[in-house]
Order: structure tokens, then sequence, then C-alpha cells
């Protein structure tokens, strides 16, 4: 019987609702918390993609199975349990290549994806723009390509005959093809989207630009719109912001552009980074930064390593910044025990506040964009900065914005 081709391209797509399983690799027993922490975080991934985590799976391996990731006995039992409560994917979280998802594909008989194929989702489902979705699609497509050739080498093995594999390998050739030419289109198409926006860029003067950054979800739309009354969603999803919104803002005389933008997490995809550039152009080339931080979440810190690390990559690291301290009310409320005495709570609070204003060298605010506490500070500390950076730059201007006393002060 003839087949058609179409019949056994993967489709790797999350459906809404679908069942799935979440697997992950400690290489020793000392990274077993951080796994677990990793685990989490590709849950809340998942449910923000709109499907239902049911179970997790680990393996402790000291290099992952290069056949398959986990172990054949690990995937044996993942296979069983995949059966019995009939699950529709396995992701895994750390990147997989294009012949171990093709492996355990053919093992499990089900969608097999990775941490990086479901941040492609999420990106392809929450991109709104023209150039957020050229984005997305070009990320994708050079996910795809090589493994393309997973998917055909998988059919010319169901197919069995040799005298098929001819047809196979020419099928990679077209597909290939056809993935190169539309690479080569997408990024035309960018490339026209950013001299539009260059041009804007290029239009709006003399103006310091500030820039929030930060993890995904930590709150830099909630501060934009309180700053901006900007009306950008924030929710409690990760990457609810793909795109970067600018606005003007004045406070107390002192004009400045501010930006919001795409959020960061662990392990982005490098082909996102690379295509959201332009996306990130805006905090790349911004004046001062503002580094909002969820002080809430129990992995903070190591979030704070990964916006440095990613900063420095895009080469923005080396700029004016104020460390931002956010949701200190859920960290009021969720780590600190609500049986100590209100000095005792004082005094750990006080003691968590100093470490970190030591680390910063006071460059940091501690506040709740929700609960509105310590707005004032942050505003001060802001403008602060804005108005030096301001006078070393337009010294006439600033003299005219804030008379002869601030000028010199
Ligand atoms: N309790 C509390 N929640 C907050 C605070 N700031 C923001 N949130 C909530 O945290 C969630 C994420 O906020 P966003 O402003 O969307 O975060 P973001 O950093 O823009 O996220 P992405 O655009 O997805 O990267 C929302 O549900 C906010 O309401 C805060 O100070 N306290
Ligand atoms: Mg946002």
């Amino acid at each position: 019987m003839a087949l058609e081709s179409s019949e056994f391209k993967v489709d790797n797509t999350l459906k809404e609702r679908e069942r799935v399983v979440l697997i992950g690799v400690a290489r020793s027993k000392h990274e077993l918390p951080k796994l677990k922490e990793h685990l989490e975080e590709l849950h809340f991934l998942a449910t923000t993609a709109n499907v239902e985590p049911i179970q997790y799976f680990h393996q402790l391996l000291d290099n992952p199975d290069k056949r398959t990731y986990v172990g054949s006995g690990k995937l044996q039992e993942i296979k069983e349990y995949c059966q019995k409560f009939k699950i529709d994917a396995v992701i895994f979280d750390d990147e997989i290549s294009p012949s171990q998802q093709n492996n355990v594909e053919k093992e499990l008989k089900i969608k097999v994806l990775d941490r990086s194929m479901l941040i492609l989702d999420i990106f392809a489902q929450n991109a709104k723009t023209l150039q957020a979705k050229t984005q997305v699609e070009l990320a994708q497509t050079q996910y795809l390509m090589p493994r393309l050739k997973g998917m055909w080498q998988h059919l010319d093995r169901i197919k069995g005959g040799i005298g098929m594999r001819g047809s196979g390998e020419k099928e990679i050739e077209t597909d290939r093809r056809i993935a190169q030419t539309r690479i080569v289109h997408l990024k035309n198409k960018l490339k026209e989207i950013e001299k539009q926006t260059e041009t804007q860029r290029k239009s709006r003067g003399e103006m310091i630009r500030v820039a929030l950054v930060g993890y995904t979800n930590v709150g830099k739309s909630t501060i934009m719109n309180l700053l901006s009354r900007a009306d950008i969603l924030a929710e409690n999803k990760l990457f609810a912001t793909l795109d970067t919104t600018v606005r003007k803002v004045v406070i107390d005389n002192v004009p400045f552009l501010l930006s919001d933008t795409v959020g960061f997490i662990r392990k982005l995809p490098h082909h996102l980074i690379q295509s959201f550039h332009s996306t990130l152009t805006e905090a790349i080339e911004s004046d001062i930064l503002i580094h909002v931080v969820d002080i809430s979440h129990d992995n903070f810190e190591e979030q704070i390593q990964i916006v440095n690390k990613t900063l420095l990559d895009l080469g923005a690291k080396d700029k004016p910044t104020l460390m931002v301290f956010n949701k200190l009310d859920l960290y009021e409320n969720e780590k600190l025990d609500n049986f100590l005495f209100e000095n005792e709570r004082e005094e750990i609070l006080n003691n968590f506040k100093n470490s970190w204003i030591a680390k910063t060298q006071d460059n940091c605010i501690f506040m709740s964009a929700v609960q509105l506490e310590n707005i004032e500070d942050f505003r001060n500390n802001l403008l602060d900065k804005i108005k030096k950076l301001y006078k070393e730059r337009y010294p006439f201007k600033a003299k005219y914005l804030w008379g002869y006393e601030d000028f010199i002060g």
C-alpha cells in the first residue's frame, strides 16, 4: 500500500487539555532538589500552554542515555504509566536531540517534546503582533530543521523496504529546502519590520531610556502599568508579554521612555534569543535597567543569575541598574512564619533586606507592585538615576527643567 508522506509527519504541537507526563534527569543526588524546582517550573510552563501535567518521572543518571535520554528500564516504566493513564504526550525538562526524540517516540507511540519545544509552543500561542509571530515562526522553523531528518528516518523504518529509502531521503531534501527557503523569507520579513521600528526609535530624540527586564512572571508589566497606566496584559502566566511596549512617562517634570519586554527563563531556546534580538533591542540600547525580581519565588537567586547571564550574552550588562525586589507582600505572607512574634518577623525581614542592600551596593528597592507598598521610594530612586544621567548628557536642559540648585546638586 502506498503511504502518503504527510501521514507520518510528527505533529508535536500540544492541544488544549492534553494529559502530559514530565520527565527530568539529575546527574547526582545533590542535584535532586534543583531538579524538583525545575520540574515545578516545567509544570507551570505546561499549564501556561493549557495542558494538564499528570505525573513527574525522574532518574539519577551520570550521563543521559544517548539513545533515549532516560535508561531503558525507566522508559519502560514511563511507557506502562502512559498506556494505563491515557497520556497524550511526554515532556523532557532538557533539550533532547532529534534522534533521542525519535527513539522515545517510537517506543512510547505518543508525542515527545522537550522544554524548548514547549516554550516555543507558548510563544506561538502568545504572539500577537506581526513581528512577534514572525520571530516565533523563524525560531520554530530553525528548531525543526535538524529534526526533519529524524522524522523521515522513522518513516523509512516503518516502510521497511530498502527500495523506499531513496525516496525518503529525497523527501528530507525537499523538506529541508522548503524550510531553508522559509527561513530566508522570514529573516527578510523581519528586516523590513525592524527598519520601521528603527525609524520610530530614532525619532524619539533626547530622552533617557529605561527598560524593565527580569525573569518571566516577576511583575514587569504590572510595574509598567503602575508607572505609565499603559494597560499591558499582566497575568499569572509565563510569557504574557512577547512584544516590547514603549511609553513616554513624566514624573515630577522628568520625562523618560519606559519599555516593557519579554521575560527570560532558564534554558531559553537559543533560536528564540536570536530571533527575539530585535524585540530586545529596546533593553539592549537602554540607558538604565530596572531588573525586577520576584522575591516570593523559592528560586529567585538563580533567576537573578539567569537574567544577568542573558543580559551579558545580549551585550546589555554594564548599565546603571536598579534592582526591584517585587512581591514583598507575598514574601511576607508565605516566607515568614506566622507563628513568629512581630519583632522576630521584622528582624528576619531586615536581615534579608540588608544582605541584598549590601550585595547590590544600595541599588535596590523592596516593594509590592500590587499592594502598592514602597512605590514612592521606587519612583524617587528611579528618578535620581534618570536625573543624574540627564544632567551628565544634557546639562543645559537639566538646568532648564530643574533649576540651578538641582543642577548643581
Ligand atoms: N502578590 C503580588 N503579585 C504580583 C505583584 N506584582 C505582580 N504580581 C502578579 O504576578 C503576575 C505576573 O505579573 P506580570 O506583570 O504579568 O509579570 P511579567 O514580569 O510582565 O510577566 P511576563 O510578561 O509573563 O514575563 C500577575 O498575576 C501579577 O498580578 C506583587 O507585588 N505582589
Ligand atoms: Mg509582562
